[in-house]
């Protein structure tokens, strides 16, 4: 997948190609990221990519004719959607994610001050993400975790063992506790099933600690999943030893 990334902090982005996962994915190809400054396409002597607001107010607003520029550069080397960061956009979420797997090559717009000229908006852009309701500084890391979540999706991004930690929010609850080495730390012990070897035992607790986890953290998570019956007994036997376990203090 290409991503062409619009952006006045190049050096922010681009620490996503060079760690982790993403950064394997570049290495391997699967990947490959472009980076695009407006500030190369301003004119002026002082190279300026910003203007006071029309109408008035604070801050500052990103204009129109170098942003324009440095998208259609993007575009014309490598078409493919222009997606802006911004509180106003669509949220983003792993059924988002997947539903962009499609698209070969995406152009991500980021915007720095109180945002950017609306008739780049208008001109340019297809679609407005938001990657949560909160307010950034600029769209820089917003566009970073696109990258990230989409990197995760594409085949061979991830090793096997990698790949089995993603099923848990592909099934819409929350992911089971984890455990390693040692036994006790600071008196808490490690669940005895775990070390029990019995596996069906332990697929049983895992998943009567993820739709437990669920319920107490993201309730709202199972309301729109469809529980199973098995599902629901495993639930019911949490709830009712969580009751039962807040009645002991
Ligand atoms: N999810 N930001 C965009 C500039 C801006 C200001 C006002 C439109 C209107 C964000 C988010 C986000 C900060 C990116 C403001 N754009 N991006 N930027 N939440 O907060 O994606």
């Amino acid at each position: 997948m290409q991503f062409d990334v619009v952006t006045l902090f190049p050096e922010l982005v681009d620490a996503v190609v060079r760690c982790g996962i993403t950064g394997r994915a570049a290495e391997r190809g699967l990947i490959s990221l472009e980076l695009w400054n407006p500030r190369d396409y301003a004119v002026d002597v002082h190279r300026t990519v910003d203007g006071r607001p029309y109408g008035g107010g604070p801050g500052m607003v990103m204009t129109g004719e170098c942003l324009l520029q440095a998208i259609r550069a993007a575009r014309q080397k490598n078409p493919g959607k222009v997606v802006y960061l911004s509180p106003q956009g669509l949220p983003l979420s792993q059924s988002l994610a997947h539903d962009l797997l499609i698209e070969n090559s995406l152009i991500l717009l980021c915007g720095r001050y109180e945002g950017i000229d609306e008739r780049v908006i208008k001109l340019e852009v297809d679609m407005e993400c938001s990657i949560g309701d909160y307010v950034l500084s600029g769209g820089e890391l917003g566009a970073m975790v696109l990258i990230d979540v989409l990197t995760r999706l594409l085949p061979g991004a991830l090793g096997h063992h990698e790949s089995a930690a993603q099923d848990s929010f592909f099934d819409g609850l929350l992911d089971c506790p984890h455990y390693t080495r040692p036994d006790i730390l600071e008196g808490y012990e490690v669940p005895m099933v775990l070390k029990s070897g019995n596996h069906a035992e332990i697929a049983r607790w895992r998943k009567k600690q993820a739709l437990g986890k669920t319920w107490r953290c993201r309730p709202e998570l199972l309301q729109a999943r469809q529980l199973t019956s098995s599902e629901r007994v495993l639930l019911d036997e949490y709830i009712n030893e969580f009751e039962s376990s807040k009645k002991l203090y």
